[in-house]
């Protein structure tokens, strides 16, 4: 039986996130790892916090704090958030774990021992004002690809494109805002990535699955222009460089932090060492499937470094098969950002409304193919029509009746008829094209589905309408009730990936308690006709629809 182990990119830990990173990775691997689970497979879901590099010390040194209290603090306030927004996350680790800092030296060994470690003199920029180095973040400039004034030592914001600290354009310390800066020399540790190449092409065209602007992505990465990639830093928080002369730095935040994968792995493992082994799912092992989710600025580390690492060091690891990437989710027009605290930040999401109205709308409108706008006015229309009007009218009025009717009871007698199986029939076909969309990992189209097989029962019922036929035609009626409380039922089981809460809501009032819902077969879900007899509970309105006030509340604090 194939097994998947799914991992989500690791959230920086230096603040809450917004939606935009739910969406881009955490969001999708709960949705897949859930629809996985329900299928019957052994999945593991791995995610954490990435606690090392600039992000890390300048989040702390902004909070006040000593990095290590910093990240305790926001890991668990990360942890809490993700835990409500229904993220059945495995587990959910720290990339600053003892596990970590051993595998990352571990790694650092044999990239050595094979060769592909090198030490050479670089650049660095140093300010007098702030008495050291300024790697990474701890330099802002101007982009030289974009010109975007805000840029950052690592990455621009701007563009997206990657960036030297000593290729800014004006620079200026992040902390002291000191301009007069300096370049001095400093020994660090490359990987010599170069040097797979070839190794690396061969690996990504041996997979497959990719979104294909993940796949240009990465091929744009591996080409003669690759180079090689400092894995060190001039910092004092991260893991220790185990190598003479080496004391005073640590090394880069990218080094470790997809090692924190397999470390977060082994911090669950740990948790439970008589029924759990990290090997079996990171050492090569062909019946573990392995997809990661991520945001597209992150695909040359996961195509490229990440695999130049575990194929490097030359023992067998697991690599990964499948890397789902997404474009942006953007906030009225522009950038979400949560240096800037600018958009919709999970915390305050869930401050509005439950989870599961962000979870349908993110995934339904799930950055796949490109960039997606944010709107409140879209959010709240979508929303209202699609988890109010269909999904959760078709719980309440169908549950409320068999209460009027017959006694809370799914009502016995009659016989499915012609338009019952004609249904059948298509739910069937419905439910197997959903699974398909979420097998191949296409969250718009699955949600779109979804949402068809509701308004599907939405219309039976509205045309079998047994509140009209209760007297002139009781087995009709009863029919069409009983059909219409199975249309409900599976509609639950189906959405559970996407919607986990509403789907136990109603799961529960027909007495199914199961963590997981699993997968409907051929029988019950698609005859339509089971469990006659049996006992529904009555279940106040399932989703509130956002009124007009609502709706303007969410714009003053979010915007239109
Ligand atoms: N912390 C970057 C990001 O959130 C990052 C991902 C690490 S995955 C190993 O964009
Ligand atoms: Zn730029």
């Amino acid at each position: 039986m194939t097994r998947f182990l799914i991992t989500s990119a690791l959230p920086y830990v230096n603040g809450v996130k917004h939606i935009g990173n739910l969406i881009g990775s955490l969001l999708p691997a709960d949705v897949h790892a859930r629809f996985r689970r329900q299928t019957g497979a052994d999945v593991l879901f791995i995610c954490g916090t990435d606690e090392h590099g600039t992000p890390a010390e300048l989040g702390a040194i902004q909070a006040g704090q000593d990095v290590r209290t910093f990240c305790d603090q926001q890991h668990a306030i990360q942890a809490d958030i993700y835990r409500r927004f229904g993220l059945s996350f495995d587990y959910f680790g720290r990339s600053s774990s003892t596990q970590n800092h051993a595998l990352t030296q571990h790694f650092y060994r044999r990239l050595d021992a094979a060769g592909l470690i090198e030490e050479r003199e670089l650049r660095q920029i140093w300010s007098t004002v702030d008495r050291r180095f300024l790697p990474d973040r701890y330099v802002l400039g101007t982009c030289p690809h974009c010109g975007f004034d805000s840029a950052r030592g690592d990455q621009c914001d701007g563009c997206g494109n990657l960036i030297d600290p000593t290729e800014l354009i004006r620079p200026r310390s992040t902390l002291s805002g000191d301009t007069a800066l300096e370049v001095r020399t400093s020994r660090h540790f490359f990987l010599r990535q170069t040097l797979l190449l070839d190794e690396l092409n061969e690996w990504v065209d041996s997979r497959g699955g990719w979104p294909p602007f993940v796949v240009s992505l990465a091929k744009s990465w591996l080409t003669s222009e690759l180079k090689d990639r400092c894995i060190t830093r001039d910092l004092a928080w991260g893991i220790p460089v185990p190598r003479a002369g080496f004391e005073q730095k640590v090394f880069y935040v990218w080094f470790d932090a997809p090692i924190a994968y397999i470390g977060a792995t082994q911090q669950w493992a740990e948790a439970d060492p008589s029924s759990r082994d990290w090997r079996h799912w990171w050492r090569q092992n062909d019946d573990v499937r392995y997809i990661q989710f991520l945001g597209k600025d992150n695909v040359p580390f996961h195509a490229v470094s990440f695999p130049a690492t575990l194929i490097g060091a030359g023992e067998p690891w697991k690599t990964v098969d499948v890397i789902k990437g997404f474009h942006w989710l953007n906030y009225q027009g522009g950038k979400f950002s949560t240096s800037g605290r600018r958009g919709i930040f999970t915390d305050q999401a869930l401050e509005e409304l439950p989870a599961d109205l962000w979870r349908w709308w993110l995934i339904a409108n799930a950055p796949e193919t490109s960039d997606t706008d944010f709107s409140v006015r879209r959010f709240v229309a979508d929303v209202n029509k699609d988890l109010a009007d269909v999904f959760g009218n078709l719980v309440n009025r169908i549950i409320s009746f068999t209460h009027q009717a017959f006694g809370g009871r799914i009502p016995a007698g009659g016989q499915a008829g012609e338009q019952e199986f004609s249904l059948a029939g298509e739910l069937g076909r419905r439910t197997a094209t959903l699974r398909v969309h979420h097998e191949t990992l296409e969250f718009r189209r699955a949600a779109a589905e979804t949402r068809a097989i509701w308004s599907a029962a939405n219309a039976y019922l509205q045309q079998a309408a047994p509140w009209t036929t209760t007297k002139s035609d009781p087995a009709g009626a009863a029919v069409a009730t009983r059909t219409g409380l199975n249309l409900a039922y599976l509609s639950a089981v189906l959405a559970w990936s996407i919607v986990p809460s509403l789907s136990d809501t109603v799961r529960r009032a027909f007495g199914d308690n199961d963590v997981i819902p699993r997968w409907p077969s051929a029988s019950c879900g698609v005859l339509l006709d089971c469990g006659a007899g049996k006992q529904v509970l009555q279940l106040p309105p399932l989703v509130q629809k956002i009124t007009g006030e609502r709706a303007n509340q969410l714009a003053v604090r979010f915007g239109e």
